[in-house]
């Protein structure tokens, strides 16, 4: 049997303590709850994760690359405050051309002005904001579609 398509979910600086602090803003559930989620519906969907997170900005950027070694399908990216920041991301987001979903928990554009931008945005196949949690699972949905 064929194996399943791969598609990357990488989750950027600080997104450790999701569940412990701030949960007005990003909600209760824990990585660990929203990547159990998502293991399940990638299980109905016939599709295999890869999920990660990681303080660094250099992590990030290996592993897009690392996903299109693998022959990923389609990368999922939550890369939080270095949406705001990295030409890195940015690059590196344009050069692996696999399709790639900016997810965000917040609704960026409703905060502060220094959330405003995205280096992630111009460069992604789309982007899911302001939903929490199920902001993921829409994205994976997308994903198995695309
Ligand atoms: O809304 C999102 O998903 C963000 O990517 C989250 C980032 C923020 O810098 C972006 O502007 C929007 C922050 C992630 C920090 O996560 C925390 C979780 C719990 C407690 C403190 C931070």
């Amino acid at each position: 049997m064929a194996t399943p398509p791969l598609i990357y979910v990488l989750n950027g600086p600080n997104l450790n303590l999701l569940g412990l602090r701030e949960p007005e803003i990003y909600g209760s559930d824990t990585l660990d709850d929203i990547a159990e989620r998502l293991e399940e519906r990638a299980g109905a969907l016939g599709v295999r994760l890869e999920i990660r997170q990681s303080n660094h900005e250099g992590h990030l950027v290996d592993w897009l690359h690392e996903a299109r070694l693998q022959g990923a399908k389609a990368v999922i990216i939550n890369a939080a405050a270095f949406t705001h920041t990295s030409v890195a991301l940015h690059d590196a987001v344009k050069a692996i051309g696999l399709p790639v979903i900016e997810v965000h928990l917040s609704n960026p554009q409703a905060r502060e002005p220094f959330r405003h931008h995205s280096y992630i945005a111009s460069v992604a196949r789309g982007t899911i904001a302001g939903l929490g949690a199920l902001g993921y699972e829409l994205a994976l949905d997308a994903a198995a579609r695309l």
